[in-house]
């Protein structure tokens, strides 16, 4: 006789995302159904509201009605730490080894280490991937370069020399001297590029003899000022970067079209080509790869692969075995062609043992919300479509995408900090962070109202005001996590 589908609840984010929020009942969804079918469960979703994520989590495990799977924010996080303390997640060791199989070999032994999967060994969290650890980007106004005869720019003075051309050329032609050759937003969100090339991206760490210090202290960022207080003063750098917000930042890209080179996240490269081209038609945005500094390196911070989304599995669910099962379903050929592709007959058809995908139509904004949420909300786990060749490379409008993940996964600077939780320190000495003191003193170097030579100086005070423990507690944590 056929056992009956196991049946068990799930409590998952609705992640903000209009298409799940706009369903009356996500359990006789199309696509939830067919999750069903495929994964031969019979499983019951609660959603969560994503606005009211971290208090419903709260009332969840104070109830102590935990749903048998839980989405959750990492095992570390001020909602579950307690709930792990207090015993009531089930350790899962055992059951990904024993019922797994395609989990544990699609996800890196680091995967299993982060502090918001396991605790002290013990893992309680199966992790979320991120669509592309690599995932920043330079891009530039290629139009701008063609039109003044210039190549592409690699190193620093390469970067000064198209820099210059930009502020003095009128490369957009209306006939002033407007443009922004480089223009990032405050706290140098997006605006790393040149920190990247000296090798001291301010939000990384770095392991130096022994010790797990920010990337804000090393002697290289002297240097790193010393140019950027160049550009400040030359104009390449747009002036009012440390005090604007990400709106004012893409009015100036893409409304104005004055910018000409930026940083941004590489899966956006086409957007940021198609709203620059908008208001300027003979705009071409390109993906470059980011300056290379003394080193002949550059780029951005390489990302954690795991996501802080992590799920979770009540010590009371019945059939644990068969949630891990469950998980164990995105990591299969069968489970990643439902969420990439959706259902055959609907989202796609089979021709000659290939699959034949009607990709939405850019302008119809229903269609693209669907498979967003399918790709990224019905993807519970699992490497996600980004890493899908086929899916990416027939992808209407879309290879302005491939080449800045390509660029980006070739470049990058490594943060032994990755993963880093919150450290006490941190909790009553905030100024410690890259935001506070050091931005403080770089807003002042950079904009000539003090000499980098103070540099030693601020590390020292620093390092007195709380920088040595700080330092002390990293580097704890580096050795019992990553080592
Ligand atoms: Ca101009």
């Amino acid at each position: 006789m056929p056992r009956r589908a196991p049946s068990f609840t799930i409590g998952k984010s609705t992640n903000g995302l209009p298409y799940i929020e706009g369903i009356p009942n996500i359990n006789e969804n199309k696509y939830m159904k067919k999750l069903k079918e495929l994964s031969k469960t019979n499983v019951k979703v609660e959603l969560i509201p994503h606005a009211e994520f971290k208090q419903k989590l709260q009332l969840i495990f104070a109830s102590g009605e935990i749903p048998d799977l839980l989405q959750t924010d990492g095992i570390n996080s001020t909602e579950v730490a307690p709930a792990i303390d207090a015993g009531v997640l089930l350790p899962l060791n055992d059951l990904i080894d024993k019922y797994a199989p395609n989990m544990k070999k699609a996800l890196p032994k680091e995967a299993w280490q982060y502090g918001t999967v396991s605790k002290d060994g013990v893992i309680y969290g199966i992790p979320t991937l991120e669509p592309a650890p690599y995932g920043g980007a330079s891009f530039i106004r290629k139009d701008w370069l063609d039109k003044l005869g210039l190549p592409v720019p690699k190193t620093l003075d390469e970067f000064v020399t198209v820099m210059k051309a930009f502020r003095d050329k009128d490369p957009n032609g209306n006939g002033k001297q407007d443009e922004l050759p480089w223009s990032a937003r405050e706290k140098f969100r997006f605006g790393d590029a040149f920190f990247g090339a000296y090798g001291v991206n301010p939000e990384g760490w770095k392991l130096v003899n022994g010790e797990l210090v920010p990337n804000f202290i090393l002697p290289e960022m002297k240097a790193a000022l010393d140019f950027h207080r160049m550009l400040y003063a030359e104009k390449l750098f747009d002036n009012e970067s440390f005090v604007q917000q990400g709106k004012d930042w893409d009015a100036k890209i893409r409304g104005k079209g004055i910018v000409g080179f930026w940083s941004h996240s590489a899966q956006e490269a086409q957007l940021w080509s198609a709203e620059v081209k908008k208001n300027s038609p003979d705009a071409n945005v390109v993906p470059i790869p980011s300056p290379v500094g003394p080193d002949g390196k550059g780029g951005y911070l390489i990302r954690s692969v795991v996501n802080p989304k992590t799920w979770v599995i009540s010590k009371s669910a019945k059939n644990p075995e068969e949630i891990i099962k469950f998980m164990d379903f995105f990591f299969t050929e069968e489970g990643q062609r439902l969420v990439t592709y959706g259902i055959e007959g609907d989202n796609y058809t089979m021709e000659n043992g290939k699959i034949k995908y009607k990709y939405p139509s850019a302008s119809d904004a229903t269609a693209v919300q669907e498979e967003i949420a399918r790709q990224e909300w019905f993807r519970f786990t699992g490497p996600t479509y980004l890493s899908d060749p086929e899916f990416m490379k027939n992808k209407p409008e879309n290879e302005k995408v491939v080449q800045a993940l390509e660029i980006s996964k070739k470049e990058g600077r490594v943060n032994d900090g990755d993963g880093i939780p919150a450290l006490p320190t941190l909790k009553t000495r905030p100024e410690l962070k890259f935001d506070g003191l050091w931005l403080e003193f770089a807003a002042k170097v950079i904009t000539g109202k003090e000499s980098s030579d103070g540099f030693d100086k601020f590390v020292a005070d620093w390092k007195k005001r709380g920088g040595d423990q700080l330092i002390k507690e990293a580097t704890q944590w580096y050795n019992q996590s990553k080592k």
